[in-house]
């Protein structure tokens, strides 16, 4: 098969990874920390994670006493990719290949084939030098394919059990967002309960960069995600600036946080960039929303500038208060009457049907919004039970929102510039590219890490790699209990345990950069140019972590002890 040039020369990409991970393996150890609790709800998540609850932290050190041979033996594990596709998943399992090769030559991997499905129907394919090669530094995740089944019915636990002693499996790791990293808690659980010792890993994955907390910085795939998005968003702002006659709307992925957009601002500098998480604190409705694009419009028309870029991150609707509540009825509503809608023949009935359970405000909501919008709300839920945000053009309805609007303003004589809009969506394009090289050392070093805490005999954790602001070589490998990132969500109409998304914190360093710059942007042309990933060259060009990272670093640095 013929293969692309900048292939070659990635396959030669040698990952940069934690100095003691490149130890000799029986001199490396877990230095416990402090035991866990869950984030809320610790009383129901105790009980129902008897084993595997309040773990302690662990920290890869090196080892004082005497060589730990138990790091060389013979292991077969299994590995699965679940959810979204995200650059840097193939060094996560290349990273754990080859901890697990230096550790014993005679171990074995087993790649479940399409996500969680290929453990639960035992499809899965032995991964060897070759496969594993010929992935090396590779975006995409058609290595094994991935899938979004959710564990969740005792057949399913039974089938994936059955599946793991098939194949004599010491562990399993799971490489997925919280969803993702939710099943791997559930497993682990599942597992020790059945009196089986097969271990079960997590490890962060998610381009939307919402599966982080205090330890973990942020989830691998983020980094190529928004530099690719801020590229194409770079290119567009500079078209836009030259020929100088559209507004472009462009809709950013990440489901529900808004890191993506926030990144993304902070490297290109729109005219308008919404945060989702802002919008709700401070309730705005669709309108108020509008007003805001309405008001930069406006504003850079008197400098003859019509023309401009608005970012919109895809979880928006999720967070304006009135959509939300819509939302949340309609999720309910769905999960309860599952069994009349299947019998409904076409969207129409069953938006009719819908809107005879929601309340009146909803009703009314629903009802004022464009069909084709309101059609792309009752969408299927993901396996999950959340809404396909990428499934919902945001950006037309606050495109068509802010066209009628200026209309009605210039009918009134109140605008008299011209407006000319064109939207876009920017997010599978950024899902598979070739990794950065942050994104390849970081999932190449999360995929050893993996194999140390799978060696070490824990089960229950998920991989975490600390201190990515600085060199690769000082990253710190770590892990943490799954249990902690844990609380009670409302999940298809009940009480489910989940891993909490984090979203985008309004008191931290990166939201207030934003927030202190966007005025000048609104009005002004400040746009960014950030350019196409750097694969070669200098480390200022090549190497350079999300921004968002360096700002909550530099944060934290500027704390008074
Ligand atoms: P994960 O949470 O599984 O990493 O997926 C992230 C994501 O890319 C979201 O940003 C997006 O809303 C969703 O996947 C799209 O899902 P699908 O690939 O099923 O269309």
């Amino acid at each position: 098969m013929e293969i692309s040039a900048l292939q070659h020369a990635r396959y030669r990409y040698q990952p940069r990874f934690p100095r003691v991970l490149s130890q000799e393996l029986s001199t490396i150890a877990l230095s416990q920390g402090l035991a866990t609790q869950s984030i809320a709800d610790q009383g129901a998540l105790k009980a129902l994670f008897k084993h595997t609850y309040g773990k302690v932290l662990v920290d890869v050190v090196t080892r004082t006493g005497e060589p730990n041979e138990t790091m060389h033996r013979k292991l077969t594990l299994g590995v699965l990719l679940s959810g979204g596709q995200a650059p840097g998943g193939h060094n996560v399992i290349a990273g754990l290949y080859d901890g697990l090769k230096r550790g014993n030559p005679r171990s074995r991997l087993y790649g479940f084939l399409g996500g969680p499905s290929g453990l639960i129907e035992n499809k899965y394919r032995e991964l060897s030098d070759a496969i594993i090669d010929a992935y090396r530094n590779t975006g995409g995740f058609d290595m094994i394919g991935s899938g979004r089944t959710k564990i969740e019915s005792p057949e399913q636990f039974a089938s994936s059990l059955e599946t793991a002693k098939k194949l004599r499996l010491d562990a399993l790791l799971i490489i997925g967002g919280d969803d993702s990293n939710t099943n791997a808690a559930g497993l682990a659980e599942y597992f020790l309960d059945q009196g089986s010792p097969i271990q079960v890993i997590g490890c962060p994955k998610t381009i939307d960069g919402d599966l982080k907390n205090e330890h973990i910085q942020t989830s691998f795939g983020f980094d190529t995600a928004v530099k690719t998005y801020s590229e194409l968003i770079g290119n567009i702002e500079r078209d836009a600036n030259s020929a100088k006659k559209y507004w472009h709307f462009i809709k950013l992925m990440g489901r529900s946080a808004s890191h993506i957009a926030l990144e993304c601002a902070l490297q290109t500098h729109p005219n308008v960039c919404f945060i989702s998480e802002e919008v709700a604190v401070k309730k705005w409705s669709l309108s108020q929303i509008v007003d805001q694009i309405c008001a930069s419009v406006i504003k850079r028309a008197e400098n003859k500038e019509f023309f401009g870029v608005v970012l919109i991150p895809e979880g928006l609707v999720e967070f304006v208060p009135e959509m939300k509540q819509l939302i949340l009825e309609l999720n309910d509503t769905i999960a309860t009457y599952e069994a009349e809608l299947a019998a409904l023949p076409s969207l129409t009935d069953h938006l009719g049907f819908l809107r005879t359970k929601l309340s009146p405000a909803a009703q009314a909501l629903l009802g004022s919004l464009p069909a084709d919008i309101a059609r792309e709300l009752l969408m299927d839920r993901d396996p999950h039970g959340n809404v396909q945000v990428s499934r919902i053009e945001t950006e037309k309805l606050l495109m068509g929102m802010a066209e009628k609007r200026l209309a009605r303003l210039k009918e009134q004589g109140l605008y008299k510039g011209k407006f000319s809009a064109l939207r876009h969506f920017f997010g599978y394009e950024g899902r598979s590219a070739f990794p950065s090289n942050f994104d390849a050392n970081y999932g190449y070093s999360l995929g050893l890490t993996a194999f140390v805490l799978i060696a070490a005999g824990l089960t229950g954790y998920i991989a975490c790699v600390k201190n990515l602001t600085a060199l690769p070589e000082e990253w710190v490998p770590a892990g943490l209990p799954l249990t902690m990132m844990m609380h009670l969500e409302q999940r298809h109409g009940s009480q489910k345990p989940v891993i909490q998304k984090a979203l985008v914190d309004l008191a931290a360093p990166p939201f207030k950069a934003f927030a202190a710059a966007r005025d000048t942007w609104a009005c002004t042309t400040s746009f960014l140019f950030p350019g196409g990933i750097q694969y070669f060259g200098p480390p200022e060009l090549c190497d350079r972590p999300p921004r968002v990272l360096e700002l909550e670093q530099q944060g934290r640095a500027n704390i008074k002890p």
